[in-house]
């Protein structure tokens, strides 16, 4: 069974709108005078995905992530302490981010790829095989939470674009919508967000693109419309409200790495014996609790990810950082 988000929301096909009309008929509107056209359209199915409200039917929970080994953090918590410098380098963003323009969304697919094209994410997650998990997630700063994220795996969006024999790395792009987005103005960081992981990484069954947690159409401030969750290394390398992915051939420098390199390198693998320059990273701070716990290598998913890694010289220091 193919799980959409809230099937309630779609007409019977012969009644949808295709999005070109639905573009076209806003033009008209706006021609007309009508300013709130997100307002005057309620009925129409590609705006009526609503960040926040509930995923019914709630898809199933993937029995081999069911259990994070510690409870789920409430989302009174986690959504109220966030990363997401779009709007601003603090952790209160959650009320700004709800500005932020999340529907319809559409994801671009370009660069080494047979299938790349853009395509909207309704159609998106029609292919997908939707489904709950719960993750770990450690950030560089050295806190961590327990998510319940609803998504589909990043190895069947990889099947889906088809990359070339070329494509040796996958880079994410997030939305800059200048409109919304308070923290493009901070003209000194490098927008928009992009990240990257090699193309071995991104067809391993651990990455996660994210559409929704907590039984929820993803809301604002964890990175609607879509993010990833990468739960075996730090979390700067998740990036939020995707907006295109793109297969390249050489190995992208995200967004921290720019700022940083000596910091933020582009492995990121969670490793509590390799210390960033200004804190160990041998504890983190379960933001449920505060209490101080260890930190496991990959965050505790080596047996799914350390074979990636085999290969790779481990006295390099950018396996970590
Ligand atoms: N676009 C974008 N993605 C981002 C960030 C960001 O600032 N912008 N911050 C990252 C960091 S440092 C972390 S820890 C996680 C935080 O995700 P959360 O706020 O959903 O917990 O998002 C990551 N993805
Ligand atoms: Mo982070």
């Amino acid at each position: 069974m193919i799980y959409h988000r809230r099937p309630s929301w779609r007409l019977p096909e012969s009644a949808a709108t295709p999005e070109s009309l639905f573009w076209n008929r806003r033009q008209a509107l706006a021609a007309m005078g009508f300013g709130a056209l997100s307002a005057a359209l309620p009925a129409l199915p590609a705006n009526a995905r609503e960040a926040g409200t509930d995923w019914t039917p709630k898809p199933p929970l993937d029995p081999a992530y069911a259990d994070a080994g510690r409870p789920v953090t409430a989302e009174k918590i986690t959504g109220a302490y966030n990363n997401f410098y779009e709007f601003g380098s603090h952790k209160g963003i959650a009320q700004a981010a709800q500005e932020m323009p999340t529907d319809p969304w559409t994801l671009e697919i370009d660069g080494l790829a047979e299938n790349a094209g853009r395509i909207g994410l309704e159609d998106l997650l029609a292919k997908m095989p939707v489904q709950e998990r719960i993750y770990r997630h450690r950030c560089v700063e050295a806190w961590s939470m327990v998510a319940p994220w609803i998504g589909f795996p990043l190895a069947d969006l990889v099947k889906y674009a088809g990359p070339t024999s070329e494509a040796k790395y996958v880079r994410f792009q997030t939305l800059a919508d200048k409109d919304s987005m308070p923290g493009l103005r901070q003209s000194w960081y490098p927008w928009p967000y992009t990240e990257g992981v090699s193309i071995e990484e991104a067809k391993n069954p651990l990455p996660f693109m994210v559409v929704g947690a907590y039984g929820k159409v993803l809301p604002k401030q964890f990175g609607a419309a879509m993010r990833l969750h990468l739960p075996w290394k730090y979390g700067f390398k998740s990036a939020k409200s995707i907006v295109r992915i793109s297969f390249v051939a050489e190995r992208p420098v995200g967004y921290w790495e720019q700022l940083q390199a000596s910091e933020y390198g582009f492995w990121a693998n969670v490793n509590p014996e390799v210390p960033h320059r200004r804190w160990s990273q041998a504890e983190e701070r379960d933001l449920a609790t505060g209490d101080e716990i260890p930190t496991q290598l990959y965050n505790g998913y080596g047996e799914e990810v350390a074979g990636l890694y085999k290969g790779l010289d481990d006295g390099d220091r950018t396996l970590w950082y």
